[in-house]
């Protein structure tokens, strides 16, 4: 074939390849999708780390540029027993995050769970005293904000401390030691915090706080600490939430609500349940424990997909997904971080809560790390508007 002919050939072949291979865009990942208005985050379960799971970690790295500790940098592990410091695995998580430019949070301080029992009680069950308590409080935020400084650029000082009404809880007695408020409490986590580290972000997380009189308690809390000059940056918003449940005007009366705090507002543990609960999820908890709960007849109804998703029931979840994820863009300027909680549907919280030993979908990647519609409708958001 004479050069001529050939040259011709490559190009009428070229032409004729169908559009979408040509120029077919690839589909930006999330970090891409939504750089320059927020983070995107999610939180690594330590086995990745400690297993070396390479593909959830180069997951990771391809799709976000903030993480948060799943549970090693909680009291129980960081300091299990009065005598034993394990700074080990948050380490460990601090390293896999700067060795690949993520922004690593700490996650979480103050909280009633997942605290070890001697925080409050002495070794023969009796409960300690205000001082005794609070020393072993300072002792461990001390020593935790001082060692990983410079590691994490922000602290969840306090967790979960509002309740649904707006007061504090009185988990684990607080009341007792604090009677009628526990602002004394919340202002020495967030000085001591900030004493130990003062570069570090210091930030107030909850769940629920679509409920606006929980979003009192807070707005509260907030402006408590601001009028004694305490240092507060900002408030995360969990979004534990589900398939209808909030609705998208409390998503935005919250955000609004906080933003005008002046503080950063983030979306920090982002997952939708598809599974039924009773009552909208409302329910909790503890009482689905019941071992009269676990029953074949009731786990036929409330764990519906044991085997795998139905298609429509997938698709549900992505216009949920895409749904609350437009909202949020829609806010945008008003949101710093959005995280989700878990990688991937297998390793989600979800599947053993409220309700033990059941398959759960809540995340946008599946159990073989594969993107699921969610994904592909929230990536999609910015370009359509
Ligand atoms: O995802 C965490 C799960 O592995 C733990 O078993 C659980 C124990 O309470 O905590 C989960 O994470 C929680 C987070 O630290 C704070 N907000 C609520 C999250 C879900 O319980």
């Amino acid at each position: 074939m004479k050069h001529s002919t050939l040259l011709l050939s490559i190009i009428l072949s070229l032409l004729a390849l169908p559009s979408s291979a040509q120029v077919k865009p690839a589909e930006p990942t999330l970090k891409e999708a939504f750089a320059g208005q927020f983070l995107v985050g999610v939180a690594v379960s330590h086995s990745f780390i400690e297993r070396n799971n390479t593909p959830c970690l180069n997951l990771i790295c391809e799709q976000f540029n903030a993480v948060s500790p799943e549970d090693v940098m909680k009291p129980e592990t960081i300091h299990p027993a009065p005598s034993v410091w394990n700074f080990g695995k948050g380490d460990a998580y601090c390293k896999f995050a700067s060795d690949h430019g993520l922004k690593a949070l700490g996650h979480t301080l103050m909280w009633h769970n997942q605290t070890p029992d001697f925080f409050w009680l002495n070794e023969d069950g009796s409960v300690r005293t205000k001082e005794q308590m609070q020393a072993t409080l300072v002792e461990y935020v001390e020593k935790t904000v001082t060692h990983f400084a410079g590691k994490v650029y922000a602290w969840d000082v306090v967790n979960e401390f509002i309740s649904e009404e707006g007061g504090y809880r009185n988990d684990k007695g607080w009341e007792k030691y604090y009677p009628g408020n526990l602002d004394e409490l919340v202002c020495l986590a967030f000085e001591t915090a900030h004493r130990c580290a003062p570069n570090a972000e210091l930030y107030y997380n909850d769940y629920n706080m679509w409920r606006q009189t929980k979003v009192d308690g807070v707005v509260r809390l907030v402006k408590m600490l601001q009028s004694k000059g305490i240092r507060i940056d900002g408030v995360g918003i969990q979004a534990h939430w589900g398939l209808n449940y909030p609705s998208t005007h409390d998503i935005e009366t919250t955000i609004d609500r906080l933003h005008a705090l002046g503080v950063k507002v983030m979306i920090t543990e982002f997952d939708i349940d598809m599974l039924p609960f009773s009552k909208e999820g409302q329910m909790t908890g503890k009482a689905m424990y019941d071992p009269a709960l676990q029953r074949d007849e009731f786990m036929r109804y409330l764990n519906p997909y044991a085997d795998e998703l139905p298609a429509s029931v997938d698709q549900e979840v992505a216009d949920r997904y895409e749904q609350i994820m437009r909202t949020i863009w829609g806010r945008r300027d008003k949101i710093a971080r959005v995280t989700f909680w878990g990688l991937h549907d297998g390793v989600s919280w979800k599947n053993n809560y409220p309700i033990p030993n059941r398959k759960n979908y809540p995340l946008i990647f599946d159990r073989k790390l594969q993107k699921k519609k969610a994904f592909h409708q929230i990536i999609s958001i910015p370009t359509k508007n």
